[in-house]
């Protein structure tokens, strides 16, 4: 059994010698400038770290951007692949952790501001050929969301999937642990949330660490959403490179080869005890996983 993961869906069954690690794809979070959320691997000085995670044995990086008026897509593109990787996504949250801007703030140039934010980085998901990540920059909103916080909700997101569908983009909304927002938690939540959008080109990335707090069975939560799985994201119990906390990594992963996905699997962890040696454990865990998927 093994993930498909170059898009093309499963894998038949019946391939005995069939090395499992060439099919299953490896990313890792990158950003193109600093931050200051804490749960990436790296940031800054791009082409050094590109050399590095290729060197790691990774096949991608999923790039943090800010905002993409700050980055050239083709000058990005070069240098991802010189160095022999692709951009398994494009993740968005900065535009909420740095600037504050969000699909359902209560000032509607804001919004406006985060729809056309998204636009850009739609553009450039459509030229890195990657999945477009819509975790924070939907809102950040504390106790129970209001009907009206739903429905610009639902605005901003149907904007944003109307552009992205032209563009031949897809986007992947994440279920966000409750201790960072209370705007879909869960992934039941993600899939209430797809089906009132009702576009194909919409779906979920699920996160280890946060349904390791939210989902009751983070396995029968990946079964629930099979079909819909745009993007993956791992870390550990303790949002460590896998293998640094108690998650059963072979069980998750033998769900989601049991799945339809075909996308990437990324790293989305701590830098500890230091960037590279996170994520030459995980790619090292990960691989071990997936052998004795
Ligand atoms: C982003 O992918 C994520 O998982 C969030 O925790 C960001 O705040
Ligand atoms: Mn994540």
């Amino acid at each position: 059994m093994g993930v498909r993961c170059d898009g093309r869906g499963q894998e038949p069954e019946s391939h005995p010698d069939r090395d499992v690690n060439k099919a299953v794809k490896f990313s890792i979070v990158l950003s193109t400038h600093h931050t200051s959320f804490a749960a990436l691997a790296f940031r800054g000085d791009l082409n050094a770290n590109l050399s590095r995670i290729a060197s790691y044995g990774y096949d991608g990086v999923e790039l943090a951007v800010r905002d993409a008026s700050l980055v050239n897509s083709t000058e990005i593109r070069r240098l991802v692949s010189s160095a022999g990787l692709e951009v398994s996504a494009v993740g968005t949250g900065q535009a909420w952790g740095e600037d504050r801007l969000s699909l359902v703030d209560d000032d509607w140039s804001v919004r406006k501001k985060a729809v056309e934010r998204l636009f850009g980085h739609i553009d450039l998901a459509a030229d890195l050929d990657a999945v477009l990540i819509i975790g924070l920059v939907r809102g950040v909103v504390r106790g129970t969301p209001s009907v009206a916080v739903r429905e610009l909700l639902l605005d901003g997101l149907r904007s944003i999937a109307a552009k992205a569908a032209q563009s031949g983009v897809k986007i992947a909304i994440e279920p966000i642990n409750r201790y960072e927002t209370s705007l879909i938690n869960t992934v039941s939540e993600g899939l209430d949330i797809l089906g009132q959008l009702g576009a194909r080109n919409v779906g979920l990335l699920i996160d280890t660490f946060h349904m390791n707090i939210e989902e009751p069975s983070i396995e029968k939560s990946i079964r629930q959403c099979s079909g819909r799985i745009f993007h993956f994201h791992v870390a550990d119990s303790n949002r460590r490179y896998p293998g640094a906390g108690h998650l059963d990594f072979p069980s998750i992963l033998r769900a989601l080869a049991e799945t339809d996905y075909g996308g990437y699997i990324s790293g989305e962890f701590l830098p500890l005890p230091s960037p590279e040696e996170a994520a030459q454990r995980a790619i090292e865990s990960l691989k071990a996983y997936v052998t004795e998927v």
